[in-house]
């Protein structure tokens, strides 16, 4: 794949160990709690100041645009920071950045804060789309009015935007989760999903992914998935969930949470009832700190995710590239993610992406330092 992180920072954030061998085949940091926690205590730092360092090379490109974030949802700490690294990248990029929070995680409340931003003129819209299709129409309506259209975290069909800025692989995602229910479950027993709501492009493509995997190998024919429940990335409906699941199931082995709100409200319920199922998805660590931890008094002996400042950025440059001309969207477009170097549209599945990274391990090694970062 392209020699997309620069050589400067390669070492410097944690995006490194994501970065390594992304977009493709290779295999997350499962493994290595060591190389994360090497990794870890530079990446900040580099996350901080990024922008800074990318600020004079491409302080003129954004200058006099506006370019609009929609998250998914209110509330919800990913998408702040999320939106965190967006601002700072278009700000380095001397743009203007817009950053709206639906009050719900629907198609809905997405397209009326889309319509509005349609009325202001934006030059681009980045969304963390709360359906697949039901965006379609609206997002028509803002490229027919000459705005650029991408996605970033959860996709849209891929007839309705330039590009989608994707975390790390989806297939990778899908495995990673199985083979940590797997490991956590001791290679056989139930395990249930506890998803965010049932229409999240991003949460059905892991699931899918993880269900892909399970049918591809033998060695998962012992674990058994009971259900996928839905909390809508609403704390209290991922807790009743959890509940739910709990009393269905008297032999529920692990719960994955492929949500930061879901893991979250799940991991308190799982410690605070002391009960003997384990839990792992993605999760912050910021969130997740008290509840990390290899023996029983934690319910989630690891999880993961990736750096969420890192997509911001990455998000917010391509944003930039997209409305300046330097990206069109196209397989093989490369362009500058500022200090995080040289990225590429690639082709997966029929659909352009580009892709930040690999998941990255949150362990009781490094999820204290990650907390204390603000991640
Ligand atoms: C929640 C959201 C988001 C997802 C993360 C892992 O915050 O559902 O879309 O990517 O979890």
């Amino acid at each position: 794949m392209k020699k997309k992180v620069l050589g400067l920072l390669l070492a410097a954030t944690m995006s490194i160990g994501m970065l390594a061998g992304c977009g493709g085949s290779g295999s997350a940091d499962t493994s290595a709690s060591t190389d994360t926690a090497a990794t870890t205590e530079e990446a900040a730092p580099a996350a901080d100041t990024s922008s800074e360092e990318a600020a004079p090379a491409a302080a003129a490109s954004g200058e006099g645009k506006t370019y609009a974030l929609v998250t998914k949802s209110a509330g919800n700490a990913f998408m702040e920071l999320l939106g965190q690294g967006f601002k700072e990248a278009v700000e380095a990029s001397g743009g203007t950045a817009i950053i709206k929070d639906p009050a719900s995680a629907t198609a809905d409340a997405q397209i009326s804060e889309i319509s509005s931003l349609i009325s202001q003129g934006v030059d681009s819209i980045l969304v963390a789309a709360n359906d697949e299709n039901a965006l379609q129409a609206v997002l028509q309506e803002a490229s027919d009015a000459g705005i650029k259209i991408l996605t970033v975290d959860s996709d849209v069909a891929a007839n309705s935007r330039a590009v989608f800025v994707n975390q790390a692989s989806t297939e990778l995602i899908g495995q990673t989760l199985l083979d940590a229910c797997y490991d956590i479950a001791g290679g056989e027993g139930q395990y249930a999903i506890l998803s965010a709501t049932s229409q999240a492009t991003n949460q059905n493509a892991w699931i899918e992914a993880m269900k892909a995997a399970a049918e591809a190998d033998s060695k998962y024919a012992n674990l058994e998935l009971v259900e996928v429940a839905y909390g809508d990335d609403e704390p209290q409906k991922s807790t009743d969930q959890t509940q739910a699941l709990l009393e269905k199931y008297p032999d529920l082995k692990v719960i994955c949470a492929p949500t930061t709100v879901g893991i979250a409200a799940a991991a308190k319920v799982l410690q605070d009832s002391g009960s003997s199922v384990k839990l792992t998805g993605l999760g912050l660590p910021s969130e997740m700190v008290e509840y990390i931890g290899e023996d029983d008094a934690h319910s989630c002996p690891y999880m993961y995710l990736w750096n969420m400042i890192d997509l911001g950025n990455l998000a917010g440059y391509t944003s930039v590239a997209l409305v300046n001309g330097d990206l069109t969207g196209a397989v093989g477009d490369t362009y500058e993610a500022g200090s995080m170097g040289t990225f590429e549209v690639v082709d997966v599945n029929g659909a352009t992406q580009v892709i930040l990274g690999n998941p990255f391990k949150f362990d009781a090694s490094n999820v204290q330092e990650w907390a204390d970062k603000g991640m």
